[in-house]
């Protein structure tokens, strides 16, 4: 799809932040929409609206402020609902972010269900808060963890992982799309294939979300998790989408206002669901942001902005495949999102970084909180250019351009 078809000067245009000019009158080129995608003016203005005229506690008041306030957070419960397929309304947790949501599994599901010994399946690809999570659990409970490797193009080993499932997990879980390889994982047939075994999946959907269509009832994903602030959405707020059935059977993450039915001095009866696993007052303004984003995505298409970034990541790869010493570490363009990590020879991903912040370029450099994924490459850090729906093709030149010149600079 080339970027007059897809229409993205008009993009751009929802996006105030994209006509700002950086070190004097440098336009500004932001590359780094995997750590967090900029807002268009509809969710500004959704948030704005909200506390200029409706601002008000959820499902506590009875006056009309808080009735609005209630109508138009559950209005967004429902979109973001049916935006990844839920049977229910029920089945959607508001949380902090894909963090908070993995974390919420952790704690509840996995503490009553994972007992001694039981086995974990995760991936050498996992950012850190699809990792650490685990860990505390595995020490605290003595769970073994085991991990489907990663080949050298950047792809999980499926073989690897049907051996691994013959340990009968209770849980496989496992990033959708790599927040630094860009690399898409077959998550429905990884998915099937682990119910076979008669595990329970979590699927980490922080990058995947965002970019094409999630559906978790064609993935028949049981818990999935992702961020509205890397969907053009505000930060903190994020989504647990949970099966019913497993949410209803385990028990309550956080206690306090909202989450309960009844409260005695000795004992409390749980909300229903999705209450149940939102105590206190919740961010109310970030979540009908959240729904005004998801809006905006569908208004725009979810199979046409994965089109778009799809041209967008093959020019990248083609043009930064014409700079020598350059390396991108990965699957080629077919298999991935809009994710470039690399390495340049003999310079140092963050001196790359900051010169690239001279020509007004942002990008990401370090281990993206994938420090195992890139011990697993022998490299301490990389440099990252992410695309989203806003981007273009010249910005990618303007990149290539920038590169070259601090190779020139580093001599
Ligand atoms: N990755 C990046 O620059 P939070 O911070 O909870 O919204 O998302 C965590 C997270 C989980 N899984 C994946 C695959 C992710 O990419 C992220 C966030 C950002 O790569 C910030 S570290």
């Amino acid at each position: 799809m080339s970027s007059h078809s897809f229409g993205v000067e008009r993009v751009r245009a929802d996006f105030p932040i994209l006509s700002r000019a950086l070190q004097g009158n440098k336009p500004l080129v932001y590359l780094d929409s995997t750590a967090t995608a900029q807002k268009p003016l509809s969710v500004i203005r959704a948030m704005d609206d909200y506390y200029r005229n409706t601002n008000a506690n959820i499902h506590r008041g009875v006056h009309t402020l808080a009735e609005e306030a209630t109508a138009d957070y559950e209005r967004a419960r429902e979109r973001i609902a049916a935006f990844i397929g839920a049977r229910s309304t029920s089945e959607v947790i508001f949380t902090r972010n894909t963090t908070e949501s993995i974390n919420l599994v952790a704690y509840s599901w996995a503490r009553k269900n994972l007992s001694s010994g039981d086995v974990i399946i995760l991936t050498e690809m996992e950012h850190h808060s699809n990792l650490v999570p685990w860990q505390i659990l595995a020490e605290e409970k003595n769970i073994r963890l085991e991990f489907t490797p990663v080949t050298d193009e950047g792809e999980l080993n499926l073989q690897a992982y049907q051996n691994l499932l013959e340990l009968r997990p209770k849980l496989v879980a496992f990033t959708q799309m790599s927040n630094v390889l860009g690399t898409i994982n077959p998550a429905e047939e990884m998915i099937r294939m682990a119910h076979e075994v008669g595990a329970v999946v979590l699927i980490d959907a922080a990058q995947s979300a965002p970019h094409f269509k999630v559906d978790v009832q064609k993935l028949k994903a049981d818990f999935l998790a992702f961020s509205a602030h890397k969907m053009c959405g505000p930060t903190g707020i994020g989504v647990l989408y949970g099966r019913r059935d497993l949410l209803e059977a385990m028990p309550p993450f956080l206690g306090g206002g909202d989450m309960i039915k009844k409260v005695t001095l000795r004992g409390f009866t749980p909300n229903e669901l999705p209450h149940k696993f939102e105590a206190g007052t919740p961010a109310i303004a970030e979540v009908i942001g959240f729904g005004a984003a998801v809006e905006y995505l569908e208004q725009i298409g979810m199979d046409q902005i994965a089109a778009y970034e799809h041209t967008l990541t093959r020019y990248a790869l083609d043009r930064l495949s014409e700079i020598s010493g350059l390396k991108v570490i990965g699957p080629p363009a077919e298999k991935k999102g809009g994710v470039c990590s690399f390495t340049l020879e003999g310079i140092h991903p963050h001196d790359i970084a900051q010169l690239l912040d001279r020509e007004g370029i942002a990008v990401r450099a370090g281990h993206h909180c994938a420090m195992p994924l890139h011990q697993r490459y022998g490299l301490p850090a990389t440099t990252r250019a992410s695309f989203y729906l806003y981007n273009t093709l010249e910005e990618i030149d303007f990149l290539a351009e920038a590169l070259e010149k601090t190779k020139a600079l580093f001599g």
